[in-house]
């Protein structure tokens, strides 16, 4: 089982589309292990975006990401962060697949709805920044033997 750190940004708040996200990543078989709402500081966002300092787009990336609330959740299952990366989609939602939660529903790279780790490394270290110990739970679902051979 690997574990994979997921956000809703400002703008699928705001959409109204934290229950269709959340329904797709339900959908697919990945397991909720840990949400919450934050509105997050200028200092914490620039911890979460440590590896874009100094990009051009970075001041913007923040501007955006601190306007409002946010969903932070993890997420759990085989391959959690590969398969959550493909069906969020592209980071440019014009590259997205259809069928992408970027493509359905985003049009331009500065208002793409969602974060997710791309890597193994990076989603343990997302997952310690967003997330206490205590805050993540352990549990199974009596469909699981459905969706996990
Ligand atoms: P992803 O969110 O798909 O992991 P990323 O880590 O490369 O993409 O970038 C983080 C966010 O920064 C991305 O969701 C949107 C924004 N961003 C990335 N590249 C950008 C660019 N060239 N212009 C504007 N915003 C960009
Ligand atoms: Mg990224």
């Amino acid at each position: 089982m690997e574990r994979t750190f997921i956000m809703i940004k400002p703008d699928g708040v705001q959409r109204g589309l934290v229950g269709e996200i959340i329904s797709r990543l339900e959908k697919r078989g990945l397991r909720l292990v840990g949400m919450k709402m934050m509105h997050l500081s200028r200092e914490f966002a620039t911890k979460h975006y440590a590896v874009h300092k100094g990009k051009p787009f970075f001041a913007g990336l923040l501007d955006y990401i601190t306007r409002g609330p946010v969903v932070a959740m993890v997420w759990e299952g085989t391959n959690a962060i590969e398969i959550a990366r493909r069906t969020m989609g592209a980071t440019n939602p014009a590259d997205a697949e259809p069928g992408t939660i970027r493509a359905d529903y985003a049009l331009e790279i500065g208002r793409n709805l969602i974060h997710g780790s791309d890597g193994a490394e990076t989603a343990a270290t997302e997952i310690a920044l967003w997330f206490s110990e205590e805050e993540i739970l352990s549990y199974e679902r009596s469909i699981d033997p459905w969706i996990y051979e």
